[in-house]
């Protein structure tokens, strides 16, 4: 068993790892995390987290739910450290996963992989406590600042991804009649049964205009006289309850082609139109309090037209309007991001062009939340070839031209205002990928253990 090997299985038991074996893993690491672009390309399949603060128990709970490495190709998007009681095990665990198996693992960079903000909510503190000084904390902050800043993966399935996760005393297919059609989404309990199914449907142009994509009910206590969540999608009602009717097609059928899905830990910035700009930042710093790099991992998408101001000091709040025009812009069919606690695990908002996913159960110990990873799956109908971002091939389907001023039509089939602006745009349609939710809970309490009450520096003596 090679020393990494050794380290995997010592951290996989929450035991921290020696001082100098931490120091060579965090020089293996850079070494490998340099070689990356600011914005890494990962291949569908894979599974992409949120935030996991620590919560060591549960994010080997997330690895029992979800598929351990490296049969699961796993994209995090940053905030492994803080908050929880073993951000120094999680962290070192993932990193260790990264060097052995860097093919299968992404880290992206959190607004927590900071110095100052470690500083004040716990990593900081839980270093020295386990090791008596600070020097595993520098360690990790010197990888922290070379974790790449965002992540575009390309070659996703339209369809819901093949559900490899062997089931224990489960028919998956038992619970939920399956209508005709394809199934765009599929929400999973831990013990793999499904909870719920969405349909791709045809788009219909003179349905409404939702504003807000973002609800999924669970099928138990949805009203059945309610409209679909999205002129896109409906809820497969549990056997018993009427189906929801959809109205009649009007246009043609949605793209078959997804567009990438770009992955950040907080959103976007006003400072960024294009990915390439992205790719053109000095990343390798501390988190700086403002500009490009800091919005990327502080702004948070929210229900207003255009840029706010952030009630978090960093970062800004956007809306609809800029996600839509952005993924436009650069062929994203989806932003992942992770960022905000959602009760539920996941949300996804906007016409579902933007979903928080958030992978820190019962967060803090105490918020009675659901996790949730995201599954998205590989696109084999084109012999296996991956598309690639900004290419000129003619793949999007035209669905409408603005006029000058008026009303256009954008991707999803909703209408807008035009702004006057006297250019003329022609929008585009990209399906949304075919994704799967497995959401989680909190590990036992018996396995989670409790953080040591006094200092332990003599940890390895
Ligand atoms: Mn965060």
């Amino acid at each position: 068993m090679s020393d990494l090997d050794h380290a995997i299985a010592q951290l996989r038991a929450c035991r921290p790892i020696p001082e100098p074996q931490v120091r060579e893993l965090c020089y293996r690491a850079r070494e490998l995390l340099i070689e990356e672009s600011n914005v890494v390309t990962v291949d569908a399949p894979v599974t992409i987290c949120g935030d996991i603060h620590g919560q060591f128990h549960d994010l080997m709970e997330l690895f029992r739910v979800a598929g351990d490495v490296p049969d699961t190709s796993y994209l995090f998007m940053g905030d492994f450290v803080d908050r929880g009681f073993y951000s120094l095990e999680s962290f070192l665990l993932l990193l260790c996963l990264k060097v052995r198996y860097p093919d299968r693992v992404t880290l992206i960079r959190g607004n927590h992989e900071s110095r100052q903000i470690t500083t004040v909510y716990g990593f900081y503190d839980e270093c020295v406590r386990k090791y008596g000084s600070a020097n595993v904390w520098r360690y990790c902050c010197e990888v922290f600042d070379y974790l790449a800043l965002g992540a575009l993966v390309l070659g996703a399935s339209t369809e819901v991804p093949e559900n490899r996760i062997q089931q224990q005393n489960h028919d998956t297919q038992s619970t939920l009649q399956i209508p005709e059609g394809e199934i765009e989404c599929e929400i999973l309990d831990a013990s793999g049964e499904v909870r719920d199914k969405m349909l791709r449907r045809q788009f219909n142009l003179s349905a409404p205009s939702l504003s807000m994509a973002s609800r999924i009910s669970s099928a138990p206590d949805r009203d059945p006289e309610e409209p679909p969540s999205s002129p896109l999608t409906e809820v497969i009602p549990s056997p018993g309850q009427p189906a929801v009717q959809s109205p009649p097609s009007l246009f043609r059928p949605p793209s078959t082609t997804t567009g990438a899905l770009l992955c950040v830990h907080g959103g976007l910035s006003p400072l960024i139109d294009n990915i390439n700009q992205i790719r053109l930042l000095d990343r390798k710093q501390e988190v700086p309090h403002e500009g490009a790099m800091c919005d990327l991992l502080w702004s948070d998408p929210d229900d207003i037209e255009g840029w706010g101001l952030s009630p978090r000091g960093a970062g800004f709040l956007f809306g609809a309007d800029v996600v839509r025009k952005f993924n436009h812009q650069n062929d994203i069919s989806m932003v992942a991001r992770a960022h905000q606690l959602v009760m539920e695990g996941y949300k996804e908002m906007f016409e579902k062009q933007i979903v928080t996913v958030w992978s820190a159960p019962n967060y803090c110990y105490r918020c009675g939340n659901v996790a949730a990873v995201m599954e998205i799956g590989e696109d084999a109908s084109n012999g296996g070839s991956v598309r690639r971002v900004g290419g000129t091939e003619g793949r999007r389907e035209m669905v409408g031209a603005e006029q000058h001023g008026s009303r256009n039509v954008v991707g999803d089939g909703e209408t807008t205002n035009g702004n006057n602006t006297g250019t003329s745009a022609v929008m585009w349609n990209l399906a949304t990928p075919g994704r799967r939710y497995r959401v989680f809970e909190a590990a036992p309490q018996g396995t989670r253990g409790m953080p040591a009450k006094k200092p332990v520096g003599e940890y390895f003596l």
